[in-house]
């Protein structure tokens, strides 16, 4: 394991889920965190807790990554000391709705699309010229299985986690030559917030999709994006699918009745 203390990790999504715990192990490295999201009230919990526990140096950006010139500005707006970014993890992204094509809403769609592909091209795009410049940097993409195996309903927000994965692959082309990493990090079912927003506050319709599995957790996710970033520097971890042993395939999950 490479040290990254003192190193400057980017995390958006990082309210909720996955990014959130992906702060707390990240911080517990010793980095320095800009942690993104649109809830500040809720950055503001995660970076209380983590400043307590590990004394780290937090910075909040309340940004909707679906807004190019608020990404834009966010970034070019960071406090010098805050600039050199060593670590972006590319969490923030959503699912809306599991209704067949046909029936699709179509905000849906848009909301998906500019989320889980504009977004993480904006951001990336903020950040990646000065991993370029300073010939430095670690790219971690929060993919999922639905970017390798498509599910009935899931059309759109497969769609979006394969182009995450086709943006993985085409990044560490374009980054060929440079010492900058690029990493996916692909998840199965991870118990979050994540089926709450996809079913619009139906929280028991939400429950049924962990309901008689053992799922993953966000911690599970968050240390092996630790992984990833703390290998050496001739080792890219450049892609893992990880699943819960309950769940063999996107539409394979055993249950316990
Ligand atoms: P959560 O709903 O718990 O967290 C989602 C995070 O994304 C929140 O912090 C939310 O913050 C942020 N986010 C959403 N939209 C935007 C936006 N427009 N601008 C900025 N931030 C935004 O879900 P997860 O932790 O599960 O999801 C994290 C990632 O993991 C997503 O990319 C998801 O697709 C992926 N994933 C999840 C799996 C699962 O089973 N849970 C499995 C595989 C992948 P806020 O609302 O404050 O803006
Ligand atoms: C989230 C996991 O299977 O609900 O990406 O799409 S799944």
């Amino acid at each position: 394991m490479v040290s990254i203390e003192k190193q400057t990790v980017v995390i958006t999504g990082a309210s909720s889920g996955i990014g959130a715990s992906c702060a707390k192990m990240f911080a517990k490295e010793g980095v320095s965190l800009i942690l993104a999201a649109r809830r500040r009230d809720k950055l503001e919990v995660v970076a209380t807790e983590i400043k307590q526990a590990y004394q780290s140096k937090v910075y909040l950006l309340e940004v909707d990554v679906r807004e190019r010139g608020e990404v834009e500005k966010s970034f070019a707006s960071l406090p010098e000391s805050w600039r050199n970014i060593d670590i972006l993890v590319n969490n923030a992204g959503l699912s809306r709705g599991l209704d067949k094509l046909q029936e699709g809403d179509i905000q849906n769609w848009e909301e998906m699309i500019d989320t889980n592909v504009k977004g993480l091209l904006y951001v990336t795009r903020s950040l990646l010229p000065g991993m370029v410049e300073r010939n430095q940097g670690h790219i971690i993409n929060i993919g999922s299985i639905a970017g390798h195996q498509n599910y009935p309903g899931g059309n759109v927000y497969c769609a979006t986690k394969a182009a995450v994965r086709a943006l993985s692959e085409g990044l560490k082309m374009d980054l060929f030559g440079t010492p900058i990493r690029v990493s996916s990090v692909d998840p199965g079912t991870v118990e979050t917030n994540f089926s709450n927003v996809r079913f619009r506050g139906d929280t028991e319709k939400a429950k049924r999709v962990y309901q008689g599995m053992n799922p993953l957790t966000p911690d599970d996710i968050a240390e092996i994006v630790v992984f990833c970033a703390t290998r050496p520097s001739n080792v890219n971890m450049s892609e893992v699918l990880v699943l819960a042993t309950d769940q063999s395939s996107a539409t394979m999950v055993n249950r316990q009745k």
